[in-house]
């Protein structure tokens, strides 16, 4: 009572929804009024960050809170009442007609698009010490994966408007969710590199908050442990992208724009823009509100599955079921043998990338309803089995992809699978734990990351008419892999496989030992024999024709330990690094047309 001299409207206002809610324990410390007084007023200044950035204020959060610990402990299944059942999408296969005209599709679409890329996570499991989205795609290059998005965004704008045959000249937003953990360095990595060729009128950093921690059933918030005046808060999940665009007003003016669809993806994915045009185009021909990119899933493997849930009061929806639930959410609604693979040697259920697409329309119609919450959930460590109190502190969490479970059955959700190669490849394992992924299992680490990005490009190139030699098997940081050539090109080169078919004639062959990084826009490969290292650069205005046959020493790979501190925390956590041995390397940097003899 003495302290509320001290407080403004507003912040007595803040205390009474604690009150009102069960919170009263967090004042019992406090001393009269004269001692620690600023310490009350950063309380309160916290309180306000935490009441502001939820929807609903800190009343709505303490109230679901409430509900879903209690839920927890009866041990209530949130599918109870659903059955599950395959859901309808569209299977894609690289190269062939139909993926063809999917991609065309959606590079006309791309102009009327805005991508979001959530990274406000810090990746505890890859034990990195920077941010995900400065870690080097490949290393040929050194691109780091925020470079490679950017770029492929701009190549797909131009490529759009090259195209659209309204004139719409329109720059396609993109959008950042960072976090505490990671903002400030997302910023100085977009600053110190000029924002990797966007103007930065493009991009937007939205910065998610944590939310307050819960030390029990009756989800009275926790202090923090070093700090009797502050509550301990804990990360939301990146469910939050939702409100946060929501309150941003970004998609009220891009509707006021035209704008048409909105692409969120996460960190690490360095194949995902292999994906994008031709998942688009399913979008739009199909009309979806939701798309989801998925990929085919091995019965019982550690990745969501997309699933129809029908319950029996009538109500259905497409969503990504965790495969830990699946499995016995199947059992127990008539399918004896579970989650297990039907005659493709896949589960009926795809795999959910949690790279989604949305309609713009329907999704700021939606939000406008929900104002971006998201289902959430809770996962609290209990003590023991009567399940009365917590070994740590617990907070509720929420993931994008549970967007569709508020929407109406009408709506149109559906999915878009592509083959792993070509789209998947995420790095979130650190090498210890990759190499103890069963034999079989994609290991998701930085190295296995790394050489996805070769075998892809080794195999579009094989489909557009290259030989590219096999690959050989190899052991980095105790994780066995395919290692095969070492392609790379920047993404103005060839977004879509019928560009990169215009850019590819004769007879060419490149063997296995080989490097070929393409950083040109205007670069034809053409009866090339490549057996070493190649790197070529040129500006747009240059066309370059890389023929004839090239032998060098090229690069070899050393192995490196990821143990050993003296090499770069980048690199060691890959296994290998590159023994630069000889290579030709060209930059053009002057109008007209070139060979490697120029
Ligand atoms: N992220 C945030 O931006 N904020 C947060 O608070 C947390 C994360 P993880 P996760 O690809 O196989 C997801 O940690 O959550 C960002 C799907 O839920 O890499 O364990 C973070 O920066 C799962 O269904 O993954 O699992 C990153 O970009 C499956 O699809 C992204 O969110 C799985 O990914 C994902 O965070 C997968």
């Amino acid at each position: 009572q003495s302290n509320l001299g001290l407080l403004s409207p507003d912040q007595i206002e803040l205390a009474k929804i604690l009150l009102e809610n069960g919170q009263s324990h967090l004042f019992l410390h406090w001393p009269q009024l004269g001692v620690s007084d600023n310490e009350k007023l950063s309380f309160f200044d916290q309180i306000a960050r935490l009441n502001s950035s939820y929807p609903g204020g800190l009343a709505a959060y303490i109230k679901t809170a409430k509900e879903l610990l209690a839920d927890s402990k009866v041990g209530k299944n949130p599918y109870d009442g659903f059955s599950p059942s395959v859901p309808s999408g569209e299977n894609l296969t690289f190269g062939d007609e139909n993926f063809i005209e999917m991609e065309k599709r959606g590079v006309v679409e791309a102009r009327n698009a805005a991508f979001v890329l959530v990274a406000g996570g810090l990746g505890e499991r890859l034990g990195y010490n920077g941010i995900k989205v400065a870690l080097p795609r490949e290393t040929t290059t050194g691109t780091c994966f925020l470079q490679h998005y950017i770029e492929s965004i701009l190549a797909l704008q131009e490529s759009s408007h090259k195209i659209a045959s309204d004139g719409c000249q329109r720059d396609i937003p993109f959008v950042i969710m960072t976090s505490d953990d990671t903002h400030s360095r997302t910023q100085e990595l977009l600053e110190l590199n000029s924002y990797f060729g966007m103007k930065s009128s493009q991009v937007h950093l939205l910065k998610q908050e944590k939310v307050a921690c819960l030390d029990d059933n009756d989800a009275r918030l926790a202090l923090d442990p070093h700090n009797k005046y502050m509550i301990q808060t804990k990360p939301h999940g990146h469910g939050d992208v939702h409100s946060l665009l929501y309150s941003s007003g970004l998609l009220d003016k891009w509707l006021g724009a035209g704008l048409k669809w909105v692409l969120f993806f996460q960190d690490t994915n360095g194949l995902l823009f292999n994906a994008i045009p031709a998942s688009l185009g399913v979008s739009a021909t199909k009309q979806y509100h939701v798309n989801s990119l998925a990929v085919p899933r091995k019965a019982k493997e550690a990745i969501g599955g997309i699933t129809k849930l029908t319950h029996a009061d009538g109500r259905s929806m497409v969503i990504n079921v965790e495969y830990n639930q699946l499995d016995p959410l199947l059992r127990a609604s008539g399918f004896p043998d579970g989650d297990v693979n039907c005659e493709t040697g896949y589960s009926p259920f795809p795999g959910n990338i949690n790279q989604l697409i949305m309609e713009l329309g329907p999704y700021k119609e939606e939000l406008q309803k929900t104002g971006g919450a998201i289902k959430e959930f809770v996962n609290p460590k209990y003590k023991d089995s009567t399940k009365t109190s917590f070994k740590s502190s617990t907070r509720l969490e929420c993931m994008m992809q549970d967007y569709p479970k508020t929407l109406p059955p009408t709506a149109r959700v559906g999915f878009t699978v592509m083959d792993i190669w070509l789209a998947y490849a995420p790095v979130k394992n650190n090498p210890e734990d990759a190499a103890k992924v069963p034999k079989g299992n994609p290991y998701h680490s930085a190295t296995s990351g790394e050489m996805a990005i070769y075998r892809a490009n080794s195999l579009i190139l094989q489909k557009a008419g290259v030989k590219v030699e096999e690959p050989v098997k190899q052991v980095l940081n105790g994780q066995e892999v395919e290692v095969w050539s070492r392609i790379t090109w920047k993404p103005k080169w060839g977004m879509i496989f019928s560009d990169i078919k215009t850019k590819v004639s004769g007879n060419c062959e490149i063997s296995q030992k080989s490097t070929m990084a393409i950083k040109g826009r205007n670069v034809f490969i053409e009866d090339l024999s490549l057996d070493g290292a190649l790197i070529i650069d040129s500006i747009d205005d240059a066309e370059v024709k890389l023929g004839g046959l090239i032998k060098n020493n090229g690069w070899t790979m050393e192995n490196v330990d990821y143990k050993d501190t003296s090499v770069p925390e980048e690199i060691r956590i890959r296994g290998f690094r590159f023994n630069k041995m000889e290579q030709l390397e060209k930059k053009f940097t002057q109008p007209g047309k070139f060979s490697l003899e120029d």
